[in-house]
């Protein structure tokens, strides 16, 4: 790609990324960017044209970036409804890549990408790297899933054009990840939060002090985390947590991360073009408030999305950032407009059950929620480990702490839960995204 301004295997030079570009310099770049996408999905794929018909539109009716909002969303749907190949801008000859993710029903949605949407995607997972301050010398450990999900290979092509020396070691066999950790001085990981407490775990059974390893950040991503889950990370290793967020549908990894300080995820919206709406009326929210994140790929040559809804609840700050970067931050995703569960009437997240324990000592931060219903009524049960030290301890203070996470989570989600403490290693790990809602209210 000609704009490409990184050099791919020679380094990273930040003072020249368009993270840093003036904001009428981006807003004219991302106008110019967006009558193009527009133009090339009005002109290659049947639904986009289709739909801007309906509404009485053409690319000739994008004359300003506000204008994005005569555009059609696109939901994920559309693309099982269009599956396999339905929703492509470009003809197979030119499509090098495919990567799918996994629906939990039916179908995979399916994601294409040409020679030059590699090329964007290593550029924005170098930009990402270096971010959290990572650069050529350092060694890192990729352990996201290499496949058809995309975390691996995303991340993999991003450290290389970083000039990294990358690590691919993808998911799972986790003793051996710390074996090469140690033996290779691995200096950065990637993966999920929910893998690394694995991997962290592992290290107290193996007798491996992570203190000890040169290991200082890692770039976790693919599933909601808190806050709270990164002050355990922290507090237990000398890893400096970096939250990456993307989605297969719009690139992979490498839509937002995190600078140095941790306020917020750096969009790059130069290439992905960031709206937050409100999720009863579908209107663009303004700056700041809670919404609906919606996407639109500037760039994407093989499957640009427009307005693509992706459940993920955030909001849009523009405040200035101390780092310098002038592409605005959304606020770390907690929750998913699909993942509430409304129990006995109440709104609840996973991710406000996740706060509501960490912030209580003496629990692990391995949960999961149980859902069932009784006689019509619905039940959570929250399973969460405990040191062993409360296991060796009187049935007292077990007592007090079930009381004392129960209080914890009626005070933050208004709802009363069964607490059972469960001995460390009882919750199944995983090697990917955790999984932390068991719902067997219709079993
Ligand atoms: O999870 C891509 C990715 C890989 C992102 C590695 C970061 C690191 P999908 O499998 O398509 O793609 O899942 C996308 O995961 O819509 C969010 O709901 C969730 N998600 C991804 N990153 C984060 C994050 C990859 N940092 C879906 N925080 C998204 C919260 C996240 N949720």
């Amino acid at each position: 790609m000609s704009e490409l301004w990184c050099d791919a295997g020679k380094g990273y030079h930040p003072a020249s990324a368009p993270d840093y570009l003036p904001v009428p310099q981006l807003r004219a770049l991302q106008l110019r960017r967006l009558k193009s996408v527009t133009r090339r999905v009005y002109d290659q794929v049947a639904l986009f044209r289709e739909r801007m018909q309906a509404r009485n539109i053409t690319p000739d009716n994008i004359k300003s970036l506000e204008d994005i909002a005569l555009l059609p969303f696109t939901q994920k749907t559309d693309l099982r409804d269009t599956y396999p190949f339905g929703l492509f801008a470009s003809p197979m000859s030119d499509i090098v890549r495919l990567h799918a993710s996994s629906g939990t029903t039916g179908k995979p949605i399916v994601v294409a990408y040409t020679k030059e949407d590699v090329e964007v995607w290593t550029s924005v997972m170098i930009r990402s790297f270096a971010s959290c301050g990572l650069h050529q010398g350092d060694i890192i450990q990729n352990s996201y899933g290499y496949g058809l999900f995309t975390g691996g290979l995303g991340a993999h092509y991003g450290a290389e054009g970083l000039g990294a020396t990358v690590v691919p070691v993808s998911g799972g066999n986790t003793q051996r990840q710390i074996m090469l950790m140690k033996d290779f001085g691995v200096t950065a990981i990637c993966c999920t939060p929910s893998y690394f407490l694995h991997i962290l775990d592992q290290c107290k059974e193996l007798k491996v002090n992570i203190r000890d390893l040169p290991l200082k950040v890692g770039v976790f991503g693919a599933e909601p985390w808190t806050e709270e889950m990164r002050k355990r990370i922290q507090a237990e290793s000398n890893v400096e947590a970096y939250d990456i967020f993307g989605l297969s549908e719009i690139i992979g990894p490498g839509v937002a991360i995190e600078c140095p300080h941790h306020n917020g995820l750096h969009v790059f919206e130069d290439h992905f073009y960031p709206e937050i709406i409100d999720i009863e009326t579908n209107q663009p929210c303004p700056d700041g408030q809670e919404g609906e994140l919606v996407l639109t790929t500037l760039t994407k040559k093989a499957m640009p999305m427009i307005r693509y809804r992706t459940h993920d609840i955030s909001r849009l700050r523009t405040d200035v950032c101390p780092c310098g970067r002038t592409i605005r931050r959304i606020e770390r995703i907690a929750r998913r407009s699909d993942d509430m569960l409304i129990i006995r009437g109440v709104n609840l997240f996973p991710s406000q059950i996740e706060a509501a324990l960490l912030t209580v000592e003496g629990t692990l931060p391995h949960y999961q929620i149980v859902l069932s219903r009784d006689k019509g009524l619905d039940q959570v049960e929250v399973l969460v480990e405990v040191t062993p030290e409360f296991f060796s301890d009187r049935v007292g203070s077990l007592e007090a702490l079930r009381h004392k996470l129960s209080h914890s989570i009626e005070n933050t989600v208004g709802i009363r839960a069964q607490v059972r403490l469960v001995e460390p290693h009882t919750i199944q790990r995983s090697e990917g995204k955790a999984k932390r809602v068991i719902d067997r209210r219709n079993a």
